[in-house]
């Protein structure tokens, strides 16, 4: 057997048996001298509203109007908001910290809180029920296995670690409208887009990347990024609807 295949072997086994496989090739080092990518990421376009989804079930809890999809949200001047920035090809950088407090995913009213998260493989999440009613939460990820959990109204909390970089999608099976976005990182170098649609990607080391842009809507964009000690640069991002 030729080696590089006996050490893919190894690897896909060690994989399957949910081992943490070491992410492949990311150093951790300290930056003194990185630079800064910031910008913005705009919806080409008129936006369309944001579609409205009808409450079939439980509206005791739930309510009875529509929620409002979170999945495709456009501030007044175009920004997208939740879209997953991230340095696909970074090899070394600053080290990736757990958050002081478990991350939460919160069903409340029969909704999601927040709709999309981003944290380090590995953190334990708080799946938490603040409803009065049956929740269920599903995940199709691949890279991690995936979950399939009833969180009945007594069960308040669900504490679950996936320990694989993934973004995964997340939703209640007993409400069919109630989906999320668990962004799990791998080194530090991600952004959310904030309701503007801008984003900041602090301490790079110098060089050249390529900065991914991802949306649970509208697909994902690459483009090439040069970072220079202590400098801004700025990056625009335009992503078409579907
Ligand atoms: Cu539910």
């Amino acid at each position: 057997m030729k080696r590089w295949f006996k050490g893919a072997l190894v690897l896909s086994v060690l994989g399957i048996l949910g081992w943490a496989v070491p992410s492949v090739g990311y150093e951790a080092m300290s930056v003194t001298n990185g630079g800064t990518i910031v910008g913005e990421v705009k919806y080409a376009g008129d936006p369309p509203p944001p579609e409205k989804l009808p409450v079939t079930k439980d509206q005791k809890v739930c309510g009875s109007e529509p929620k409002l999809s979170q999945a495709l949200l456009v501030g007044p001047n175009k920004g997208l908001q939740n879209a997953v920035l991230s340095l696909a090809d970074i090899k070394k950088g600053k080290a990736q910290e757990k958050p002081a407090k478990n991350p939460t995913l919160d069903q409340k009213g029969c909704e999601y809180h927040p709709h999309a998260q981003s944290f380090p493989a590995g953190t334990t999440l708080d799946i938490l029920n603040s409803d009065d009613v049956l929740h269920n939460v599903k995940t199709a990820s691949t890279v991690n296995s995936p979950i399939n959990i009833a969180q009945p109204k007594f069960k308040k909390k669900i504490s679950q670690v996936f320990g694989k970089p993934e973004t995964i999608k997340v939703q209640c099976d007993v409400h069919g409208w109630m989906q999320a976005v668990l962004v799990l990182t791998e080194h530090p170098y991600y952004a959310l887009t904030d309701t503007n649609g801008s984003f900041k990607i602090a301490d790079v080391p110098p060089g050249k990347y390529t900065l991914k842009v991802w949306h649970e809507k509208l697909g994902e964009q690459t483009k090439e990024v040069t970072v220079k000690e202590k400098e801004e640069v700025k990056v625009a991002f335009e992503l078409k609807g579907k």
